[in-house]
């Protein structure tokens, strides 16, 4: 009986640690263009996982996503979206379609979040101003306080207190200073640490465990030869020693789809393991096809008492620490990111939050379901088209563009949109693109174009690529060629234009006019075009657009 007895408990032993197995789970954990990842896990938050990511001349900018599980992510707010907190991006002082919101440091402490980040402009020098922003209710885009502004060294700050409360900000170089985050009033800055000697080095995090500082920051540049070193101390302010074993996270020099892996940030979770977040590109070592840009990618980590952290390689299917139980549970009203969508502009509905403007849009250029058409989006045209060209410091009024995005988060999707258009002016198009930056990219629009004299609406598609294109992304692509056609007399305007990843290299514009089923306007565009040149930071959304 005793035996038994032993055996029975041996059973439940082996049980229970077959439910403390490791999980798997897919990368990236936030697809589409989601760089520069900083991640917090807060218990006193309903132990959820906060993660924040870079968003540049986008708006609303610096999106924060929630997640309990750490595979379903869910828009918890976003930390810009008025224009008395970034006038800078309100109009073309921003020169560089790579100018705006750079790298964030996300964290919580007594009831409060801090989001730190640096506004960029890249024209006519690189220039940096440091930004915080506060919160203590982080479901609510309107919680989220006015910048705190303070002057910096460099790009991408983090923050780290000290048991007395000071605050420590380090940055690019890596440098570090102390803020005063009342006033905002920083203190000398002196150099912790020089890196490997790999360059440019960025997106420093300071974390304190077993009595040790360790600093751990990304170096490379954010291309191929991206990775991720680290050094301690015991004191915050150094002088750090790195690791022999540096990098301790890499993806050059491998074969590996997901390529330029680094930019992390490391953190623990209700069971006090670790983990990591990163950048990805899922370009293979070719890196020539990005069309989504930096991802988000999730890896374990393992550290133990006294000793240097093992980050685990990134790949798509992970295995790793036992996940927390999946809920999708969480507060707020942003959708999750892989969810696909069907948007009818209802009316009582808003523009739903994951949708992009370009800089902030004037505030007529969106209509939610007019009175005069109910369940639609109305769009008023703006002087420039997507291209722009505003010249310096001219205001959102003039400058700013009739453009509504959403990021492509899939390899494959299908994108289509019903138009009713009634132009009046000779030039005025509306459509879909596939949109990079204003300098690149891929249109399917209707454009009333001049015949012999008479206004006649056209389809056109059109390639649009200016600028520092010599890059190896742009070369031996094919430029498509404008493609124009009359469009036939309709009844009710109306046309569906669609975008289809048909596969990860090629896109399909196409048209479809309602009961005219032999109509056939279908143009393909390579996704090259919309990978890497003015757009290397950023990643791909398809959208509409007014001209
Ligand atoms: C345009 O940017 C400049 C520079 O930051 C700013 O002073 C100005 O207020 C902005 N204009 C608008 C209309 O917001
Ligand atoms: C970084 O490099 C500079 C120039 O070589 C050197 O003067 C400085 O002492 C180094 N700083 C640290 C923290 O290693
Ligand atoms: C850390 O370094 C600072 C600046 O060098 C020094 O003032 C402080 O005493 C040091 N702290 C410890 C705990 O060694
Ligand atoms: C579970 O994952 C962690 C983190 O990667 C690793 O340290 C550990 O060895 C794994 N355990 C097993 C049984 O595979
Ligand atoms: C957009 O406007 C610019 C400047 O007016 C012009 O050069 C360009 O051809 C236009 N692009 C399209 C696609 O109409
Ligand atoms: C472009 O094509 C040429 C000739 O086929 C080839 O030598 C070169 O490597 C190609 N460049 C890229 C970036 O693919
Ligand atoms: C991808 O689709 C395009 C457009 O249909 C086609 O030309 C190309 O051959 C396809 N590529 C592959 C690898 O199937
Ligand atoms: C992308 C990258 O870093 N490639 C490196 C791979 O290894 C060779 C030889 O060590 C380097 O020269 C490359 O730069």
């Amino acid at each position: 009986m005793r035996y038994l007895k032993a055996s029975l408990i041996l059973t439940a032993l082996l049980m229970s640690s077959s439910f403390a197995q490791n999980s798997t789970y897919a990368n990236p954990i936030l697809p589409g263009w989601h760089s520069d990842p900083s991640c917090t896990f807060v218990p006193e938050e309903d132990n959820t996982f906060f993660c924040t990511t870079s968003s540049f001349l986008t708006v609303p900018g610096i999106p924060i996503y929630a997640s309990k599980d750490l595979v379903n992510w869910k828009l918890a707010s976003d930390v810009v979206t008025r224009v008395a907190q970034m006038p800078e991006i309100a109009n073309s002082t921003s020169q560089t379609q790579q100018d705006g919101l750079w790298a964030s440091t996300i964290r919580y402490r007594k009831g409060k979040f801090y989001l730190l980040t640096s506004y960029v402009s890249m024209y006519p020098d690189f220039g940096f101003k440091g930004l915080l922003f506060t919160t203590e209710d982080i479901y609510s885009d309107k919680a989220w306080s006015e910048p705190l502004r303070f002057e910096i060294g460099d790009i991408d700050p983090d923050i780290f207190w000290e048991e007395d409360g000071t605050a420590y900000i380090s940055y690019a170089g890596v440098s570090q200073t102390t803020l005063d985050l009342e006033t905002g009033k920083t203190g000398p800055s002196y150099r912790i640490w020089n890196g490997t000697g790999a360059g440019l080095p960025e997106g420093p995090h300071i974390y304190k465990k077993d009595g040790w500082y360790y600093l751990c920051i990304g170096e490379g540049g954010t291309e191929l030869g991206h990775q991720q070193v680290i050094a301690r101390s015991k004191n915050v302010t150094g002088p750090f020693e790195g690791y022999s074993g540096n990098p301790i996270l890499t993806n050059k020099n491998t074969t590996e789809y997901f390529q330029t892996v680094g930019h992390a940030d490391l953190f623990q979770d209700g069971n006090d393991n670790w983990w990591g977040v990163a950048l990805a590109t899922r370009s293979g070592p070719a890196w020539r096809v990005y069309p989504m840009g930096r991802e988000t990618v999730l890896f374990p980590v393992t550290w133990k008492e006294g000793e240097w952290p093992i980050l685990e390689p990134v790949r798509g299917r992970m295995s790793g620490w036992e996940l927390p139980q999946p809920s999708r549970s969480i507060p707020g009203y942003g959708p999750y990111v892989s969810a696909p969508d069907r948007i009818d502009f209802a009316p009582g509905t808003s523009i739903p939050r994951h949708f992009l403007f370009w800089r902030f849009p004037k505030s007529d250029s969106f209509t939610v379901s007019p009175p005069e058409r109910p369940f639609s989006l109305r769009l008023t045209p703006s002087r420039h088209n997507i291209t722009g060209l505003g010249s310096t410091g001219e205001s959102v009024e003039q400058t700013a563009i009739t453009l509504i995005t959403r990021r492509q988060s899939h390899t494959y999707f299908i994108y289509s949109v019903d138009v009713s258009f009634a132009p009046t002016k000779e030039g005025e198009e509306v459509g879909v693109t596939v949109f990079l930056t204003q300098y690149q990219h891929i249109d399917l629009g209707i454009v009333l174009l001049r015949v012999s004299g008479k206004l006649i609406p056209h389809l056109r598609f059109q390639t649009t690529l200016l600028d520092d294109l010599n890059t190896p992304a742009t070369q031996n692509v094919t430029v498509p060629e404008t493609v124009t056609r009359a469009l036939p007399r309709l009844k009710n305007n109306r046309v569906r234009l669609q975008i289809q990843a048909v596969n990860d290299t090629h896109y399909i514009l196409s048209a479809a006019l309602s009961g005219q089923d032999k109509f056939d306007f279908s143009q393909q565009a390579e996704a090259v075009l919309v990978s890497g040149g003015t757009g290397r930071f950023t990643g791909k959304c398809p959208l509409d657009e007014m001209l």
